[in-house]
């Protein structure tokens, strides 16, 4: 075991005796939402996920370890600071770690972090991946890299238009990352329900994707899985409203020429200060959607 892991006592308990855990980001947490409402999301997933029989593991960098399962007030903290939290993503870890500083994980760090602590199953909102003009910019998240190698299953509601959707689909494939649509045979588009792409697969239970989770890892196929999972149809808002708000925030983003890892929480914040608040309800939902599947798929496979 790492010796920088480190378990909640929880966490740790329900992993040994092999009851169902979910792993939980946290840069939704400080980047991805504005306080209180990333504090109370980040407990009602919680909540959400004991409810449906399994365990949460909120995971960040805190004090020189690699934390899977937080206290009320390790959240609060990740919160209130927002986006003072460094965002860590693989490479940030071994700095935030020597330096012993806060880090608010990616989907790329918190699968690192969920697999060293023997968690499959993984809840977010919406993953990175390939920018629009990422065959110039090579602008492309480290999240899909992790995917292709990391063995996490990572439930999501598709990923934003901010990024490129077809080029994201098609890195995936390369990469050799299952793309499962839940109830549905289409790719869906994190504020809207549809994306005019399709998945490779669609399957309709948590029983089902658990057989397909558990198949793929028997037979030493490793690397992770996104289970795409549409926001609830009272939620979903309309794609061409969004889409003139993404096309508005990425001119602003070309305008103040934005780099690197900026890139995606300045287009998130624009995209919410663009909508007025409308998106946060949406988001909010959309999460705790795929808490609740994440967990059925966890509980399926214990
Ligand atoms: N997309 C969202 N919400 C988010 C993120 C992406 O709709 O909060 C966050 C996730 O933590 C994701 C990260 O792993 O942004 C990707 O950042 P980048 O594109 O810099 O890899
Ligand atoms: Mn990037």
């Amino acid at each position: 075991m790492s010796p920088y892991l480190k378990k909640s006592p929880e966490v740790a308990a329900a992993l040994a005796e092999g009851k169902a855990v979910v792993a939980l980001e946290s840069t939704i947490i400080s980047h991805g939402m504005p306080y209180p409402e990333n504090v109370e999301t980040a407990l009602k997933v919680e909540k959400v996920v004991r409810a449906a029989g399994a365990v949460p593991a909120t995971i960040a960098i805190l004090d020189g370890k690699l934390c899977a399962g937080l206290s009320l007030e390790q959240i609060e903290t990740l919160g209130k600071e927002g986006t003072a939290v460094a965002k860590a993503s693989r490479r940030d870890i071994p700095f935030l770690l020597a330096r012993k500083e806060l880090g608010a994980t990616t989907v790329a760090a918190t699968m690192i972090i969920a697999a060293q602590a023997g968690i499959e199953l993984f809840a977010t909102g919406g993953i990175g991946g390939v920018h629009r003009g990422g065959a110039m910019s090579f602008d492309i998240s480290a999240d899909l890299q992790e995917l292709a190698r990391t063995s996490v299953a990572v439930v999501c509601a598709g990923a934003k238009s901010i990024l490129d959707l077809p080029l994201t689909l098609e890195y995936l494939e390369t990469y050799g990352v299952p793309v499962i649509g839940y109830q549905t045979n289409e790719f869906p588009a994190f504020y809207s329900r549809e994306s005019g792409l399709s998945v490779d697969y669609a399957l309709h239970t948590p029983a089902e994707i658990a057989e397909v989770l558990n198949t793929k890892w028997s037979a030493g196929l490793v690397g992770g899985a996104i289970i795409a999972n549409p926001v609830p149809e009272k939620f979903s808002m309309d794609a061409t409203y969004l889409n003139g708000i993404i096309e508005h925030a990425l001119i602003e983003a070309t305008r103040d020429k934005i780099k690197g890892k900026a890139v995606t929480p300045y287009l998130l914040s624009k995209v919410k200060e663009l909508t007025a608040g409308k998106s946060l309800v949406s988001n909010i939902e959309l999460v705790l959607n795929n808490a609740r599947l994440a967990a059925e798929i966890a509980v399926a496979r214990s």
